[in-house]
């Protein structure tokens, strides 16, 4: 597994600081001037930057050190030397960073979690001061400046923290929110339409003894998400971060075989790695299947992959939930799950949790081209897996938006019949009159 766990090494230097300058003034008629060497500019530093735009450390296998360039050395005509510019690594959401001591141990110094954030990791080193500086009432002619600061250098180590340990994927509707919330603590929108959950639910899981490890309901799964339909790519990421997999499948579906090798073909566009994670597969809905299905299932399974691990469960009903517990607690012992750690739970459901509250979204009133903006991971996801040559598929949009109180908000910020809708990059025109009130 160690693959998916990314961990680089890599050195980064700042930039040391220019010298000051010996120099004189030199004017017409006056070979001699006073001081007038100007200082050395400051060298760059080197931060790191956690984006949402990475998420992996694979770059840094190509390049391993980083060096923001020196400060140029002062001027004559007291001219300070230019500072150079500071260089911004950019690391994925959930980097470590780990800083090599004195004693040849690595060091936790930043834990780069939110978007945005950033971590001065070597200071440029400032100018030296020229000459200028230096003359005195009684030395007028001095000789000497300051030397540029020198630059630093550490070596680091990046680990990428995993989003979860385990991940449970699986097309909408197979019940992927119902087994989280069966499995931790989390209590997360569960619906019998496809696509209630836009963003990722995470879940603290008790394991036997003390351990625990997070799980991740991860939405999206759907025909065509390796090439951006429906949330596309957004959470096929996410997968790659997590250690293991519970595959699990709608025991109802017409063919649940079919339905495994839809999501597995997306995983294999996607990124072929993520076929090696162990996964363990998990068939849903057995409350409403005889025995006959089951051993059915159970035959088609042992010939199509015999190796696979089969739990079946109802993740309504909790029936087999303690053998998929089981299951997963031989898992965690065998491959060592806990081991690796993962995102903090409180700031991840704190920056991905979709609550029906006017703070998920943002509205903006664009003066110039007069159109209102809404802007927001969840309003954006539902427009995306929108099929707008379908009516049922709007109005369950317009269902949706509704619910988080989209329509009312937009109304509170004034909006009237015939001004236009921004939301993501689909334009639609608000009518007071309308049911749906935007078309
Ligand atoms: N009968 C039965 N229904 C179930 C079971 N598990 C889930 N369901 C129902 O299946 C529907 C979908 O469940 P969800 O948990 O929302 O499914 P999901 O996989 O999270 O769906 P998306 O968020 O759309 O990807 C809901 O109506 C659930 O009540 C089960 O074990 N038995
Ligand atoms: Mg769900």
């Amino acid at each position: 597994m160690e693959k998916f766990i990314d961990l680089v090494e890599i050195e980064v230097e700042s930039g040391r600081g220019g010298d000051g300058k010996i120099a004189w003034r030199r004017e017409k008629y006056e070979p001699m001037g006073g001081p007038a060497g100007g200082d050395g500019g400051r060298g760059g530093s080197v931060y790191l930057k956690a984006t949402n735009n990475i998420n992996t450390l694979i770059d840094f296998r190509f390049k391993h050190y980083f060096k923001a360039d020196n400060g140029n050395n002062g001027e004559s005509s007291r001219r300070t030397g230019a500072s150079a510019k500071d260089l911004i690594i950019l690391v994925p959401i959930g980097t470590l960073v780990k800083r090599l001591e004195e004693n040849g141990e690595y060091k936790i110094i930043a834990d780069l979690k939110d978007p945005e954030q950033t971590f001065l990791i070597a200071k440029g080193g400032k100018g030296g001061r020229g000459n200028q500086h230096f003359a005195t009432a009684s030395r007028q002619a001095p000789h000497f400046c300051e030397p540029g600061e020198a630059a630093e250098k550490y070596k680091l180590q990046l680990e990428l923290k995993l989003i979860a340990h385990i991940g449970i994927i699986g097309l909408p509707n197979a019940g992927k929110s119902t087994l989280i919330s069966r499995l931790s603590a989390c209590k997360p929108k569960i619906a019998d339409y496809p696509f209630t959950t836009l963003v990722p639910n995470l879940g603290m899981m008790k394991l036997y003894g003390t351990k625990s490890l997070i799980i991740a309901d991860i939405p999206g799964l759907i025909e065509g998400a390796a090439d951006g339909a429906g949330l596309g790519l957004t959470f096929l990421r996410h997968i790659e971060r997590t250690n293991a997999l519970i595959h699990l499948l709608d025991g109802m579906s017409e063919d649940f075989w079919q339905n495994y090798l839809i999501v597995q073909k997306e995983l294999e566009a996607y990124n072929t790695e993520i076929l090696e994670k162990r996964e363990i597969i998990v068939i849903n809905k057995i409350d409403l299947l005889d025995e006959d299905d089951i051993e059915r299932i159970k035959t088609e399974f042992k010939i199509k992959l015999p190796n696979a691990i089969l739990v079946f469960i109802s993740a309504v009903s909790g029936k087999g939930l303690e053998e998929l517990k089981k299951t997963i607690n031989t898992l965690d012992e065998e491959l060592n799950l806990t081991e690796t750690k993962a995102l903090e739970i409180e700031s991840e459901l704190k920056a991905k949790t979709f609550k029906s509250k006017t703070s998920d979204f943002k509205i903006e009133f664009d003066e110039e081209r007069k159109v209102f903006i809404v802007e927001g991971i969840a309003v954006e996801g539902l427009m995306r897996v929108t099929n707008f040559s379908s009516f049922d598929s709007v109005n369950h949009l317009f269902y949706q938006l509704k619910k988080i109180n989209l329509l009312d908000e937009l109304k509170n910020c004034g909006i009237k019949t015939g001004d236009t809708v921004l939301v993501g990059n689909r334009e639609m025109i608000w009518s007071d009159h309308a049911d749906n009130k935007l078309i």
